[in-house]
């Protein structure tokens, strides 16, 4: 089945240049996100990666959670992260997220970051278990951080886009964009608040007990 985003996000929602992906600024009411904030930062079972970059082993600059579906695994960088169940705050997300872009997550990655010195680099979500035109939905809550978006042929920093990722906003990416383009998060000096991000996902890794089609 070929994805689309529904007529009802794309009249609330904005493209910014990069074809397969549309922003939502204030899809959370201001009061549920701070709401979402206080808890993702308060209940979620936060962890300090350990990446291997380059043949060296080096501590993620950001923690990160994993949760969804029973038996739901992803695996990226080399290492499979089976899904925690979700707890019914991130369940409830996830089921809202997904009636507003239409289709359905079984998995959700949670970036947490603390500060400006956090971020994620480039990188595209198009590993084996996301399938070849992986549907990807981020909601954004804390402080405002940009996402950087740039073709990977090109592969230059200079030439990439650069979107905002306010508090209560969903960001949507569907269809060519993670074999077309690399985001990332990068380091900034300004002052910026605590931040987190909840990645959506349909991965077929593990034992995921329905498939994203059967919705
Ligand atoms: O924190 C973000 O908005 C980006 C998350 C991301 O790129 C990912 O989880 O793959």
């Amino acid at each position: 089945m070929t994805y689309a985003p529904p007529p009802s996000f794309v009249s609330k929602s904005e493209s910014f240049g990069v074809e397969g992906a549309r922003y939502r600024p204030g899809f959370l009411q201001r009061l549920r996100a701070d709401a979402l904030l206080a808890r993702a930062l308060a209940e979620l079972a936060w962890q300090r990666e350990q990446l291997t970059l380059f043949g060296r082993d080096v501590l993620a600059p950001r923690l990160s959670a994993w949760y969804g579906l029973p038996g739901a695994s992803y695996r990226y960088s080399g290492t499979e992260r089976r899904a925690a169940p979700w707890p019914v705050f991130v369940e409830r997300l996830a089921a809202e997220v997904g009636a507003a872009v239409g289709w359905r997550f079984n998995y959700v990655l949670v970036n947490r970051y603390r500060d400006g010195q956090d971020a994620l680099g480039w990188h595209a979500d198009d590993e084996a278990d996301l399938g070849p035109a992986p549907v990807i939905a981020t909601a954004s809550v804390g402080g405002e951080r940009l996402l950087r978006v740039r073709r990977r042929a090109r592969g230059t920093t200079t030439d990439s886009i650069a979107q905002p990722l306010a508090h209560g906003s969903l960001l949507l990416m569907w269809g060519r964009c993670q074999r077309d383009y690399q985001h990332c998060v990068p380091r900034t000096v300004k002052p910026v608040a605590e931040r987190v991000s909840f990645t959506f996902r349909w991965t077929s890794g593990g034992r995921p007990a329905e498939s994203a089609e059967g919705k």
